[in-house]
């Protein structure tokens, strides 16, 4: 067993405590470096990575073009993370929070910045008016579990995740906290899923495509490779959703974007046209092969 932690008067941050993202993690907002943004031939500017919050918007992007939105195209830069790119002072120019996603719209008179990934759903949905009930009820159960997914995957991904996974030591008492919260998230989806074919009911909304790249991947096994721990087979309704909404052809090409992880076939790092799923090379795309 460790020493007990007994807190300072004052915090001060730590940069030897080994923790996987101790090199981009800070105590102070703002920019750490100049670095202008690219910006390609669309209006919509995304510049994000394939984590769980970046794939929710490519979803549905893809999925608005699916319905024929062409306005919907898109230029798609990698935003690394790791790197600190997050920090650069174009990126904090469109997300103060310094964090993926990030929209710019430059369709209008004045370029619009839509930063945290619910809102850029919702800024999304209501320009192109699809995948948000405009009926009351529709619309209120949609956004209800939008920010249920936006309140919620903090515990799943910050709490579970971070414990299970990345912290530099496995403390009983962070993991037995943060799995029992999780397994009541997905019980709370289980029984919503057994009552509708869809998070907001019978349609298939900007909900499903906040919440499936976090909890359908978890009930697929694929995050923090937990899925035993957490006994995911149980939820036999998310599980079915998850099936679902996993086959949609926008739902596999969202994920393929800005993506660098896993099979290099899945992986598109940047896109700029819809053809770039089918020219993907990743010597072409990524030429410094960073
Ligand atoms: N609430 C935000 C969360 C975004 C977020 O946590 N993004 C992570 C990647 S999934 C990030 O950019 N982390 C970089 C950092 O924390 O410095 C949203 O939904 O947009």
């Amino acid at each position: 067993m460790t020493a007990e932690y007994v807190p300072p008067t004052v915090w001060a941050p730590k940069t030897d405590h080994g923790g996987r993202f101790v090199n981009i993690n800070r105590p102070v907002a703002g920019p750490t470096h100049d670095k202008v943004l690219p910006i390609g031939g669309h209006p919509l500017q995304l510049y994000s990575l394939g984590t769980p919050n970046g794939v929710k918007v490519t979803i549905l992007l893809e999925e608005l073009l699916a319905l024929g939105h062409a306005g919907a195209e898109y230029d798609a830069w990698l935003i690394d993370i790791s790197k600190g790119e997050q920090f650069g002072s174009g990126f904090v120019g469109v997300n103060p929070n310094s964090k993926i996603p990030a929209l710019m719209d430059r369709g209008g008179a004045e370029p619009v910045r839509v930063f945290e990934s619910g809102a850029i759903l919702i800024y999304l949905a209501e320009k192109f008016g699809a995948f948000l009930p405009t009926a009351p009820a529709a619309r209120a159960e949609t956004l209800s579990w939008l920010m249920w997914q936006m309140g919620s995957a903090p515990f799943l991904g910050g709490g579970f995740g971070h414990f299970y996974a990345y912290a530099p030591i496995k403390i009983e008492y962070a993991i037995d906290r943060y799995a029992m919260e999780v397994k009541r998230q997905l019980d709370v989806l289980d029984r919503r899923l057994g009552e509708s074919d869809y998070l907001a009911g019978a349609e298939y909304t900007i909900a499903d495509m906040a919440v499936w790249p976090w909890y359908g991947i978890l009930a697929r096994g694929l995050l923090y490779g937990a899925g035993e721990f957490l006994s995911v087979q149980d939820y036999r309704n998310v599980k079915r959703w998850t099936e679902q909404v996993g086959e949609r052809p926008a739902v596999k090409r969202g994920r393929m974007v800005n993506n660098r992880n896993g099979d290099p076939a899945k992986q598109l790092r940047e896109r700029h046209d819809a053809s770039d799923f089918e020219t993907r090379t990743q010597d072409k795309l990524n030429p410094a092969g960073s």
